[in-house]
């Protein structure tokens, strides 16, 4: 079994994906287990103070040292060895499919998430060294950002797509911008389905999903374009595209 365990002030707010979807079911298959641990709980005084002000001066607060260091020694010490650990913050490497493979291996994973302007640095000094970003936006908070690292790390633990799909996906489509998909019916609003996805020749189809996928990351994404070897074939579909899209 898979264990996650998420430090952070707002349980609430990572608890859902851990209840439905591919995560819940994953849950209620005993494929995976996420804790919630709160710094709250680890905070000595009456009031349970949680945060202070920066040293430094400058508006807003910070997360404490103590209680979130003792939140992440106790949810550590119920993850197996080995378990990789991240912070979530506006300030980390960001998170991509490489690294949500990486951590579906396993045994399991510690997400730290941030609130206010951020935690003690020294959190990320002697306790969880690496952090990750979702991208050049803000958040309120890591709690959003960690429910998304869970969403793409547990669906790829084995079994967690039940039978019928796959999280592997096919080689020759993976970094491409997923091809356009249609359902019935074959004509609505004067739109209709592509002749060739009606028409049911299995290569044909292969071959148009893959220029129409190779032909969206080029427009939108040319840079995943960049860091991958095209075959003959591929680079000949992208240039029909091309020569289509300029015609
Ligand atoms: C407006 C405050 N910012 C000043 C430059 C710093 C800042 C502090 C705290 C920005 C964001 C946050 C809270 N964000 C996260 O904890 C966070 C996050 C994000 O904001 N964007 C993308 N990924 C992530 S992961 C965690």
């Amino acid at each position: 079994m898979y264990r996650i365990s998420v430090v952070s002030l707002l349980p609430e707010l990572v608890e859902p994906v851990s209840r439905v979807g591919v995560v819940g079911r994953a849950c209620d298959r005993g494929l995976l287990s996420i804790e919630q641990v709160s710094p709250r709980d680890f905070a000595p005084d009456r009031r349970r103070t949680v945060d202070d002000r920066p040293y430094g001066g400058g508006p807003g607060m910070v997360l404490k040292y103590e209680p979130l260091r003792d939140a992440i020694r106790s949810a550590r010490s119920r993850l197996p060895e080995g378990s990789a650990e991240r912070t979530l913050s506006a300030q980390g490497r960001p998170f991509d499919q490489e690294l949500a493979q990486k951590l579906a291996v396993g045994p399991g994973l510690l997400l730290v998430a941030g609130r206010y302007e951020g935690i003690d640095e020294r959190i990320i000094q002697g306790e969880v060294h690496e952090e990750l970003s979702l991208g050049d936006f803000v958040l309120s908070g890591g709690e959003l950002a960690a429910a998304v690292v869970i969403d793409a790390v547990a669906r790829l633990i084995p079994g967690a797509l039940g039978h019928e799909a796959s999280s592997q996906e096919d080689s020759y489509t993976s970094g491409l911008l997923g091809h356009p998909q249609y359902t019935r019916p074959e004509s609505v609003d004067d739109m209709r389905v592509p002749e060739v996805l009606v028409e049911g020749h299995h290569e044909a189809i292969r071959r148009w999903r893959l220029k129409q996928a190779l032909g969206k990351t080029w427009l939108r994404r040319p840079v995943l374009l960049e860091s991958r070897i095209l075959s003959a074939e591929e680079q000949m579909l992208l240039q029909e595209f091309i020569e289509e899209h300029e015609a």
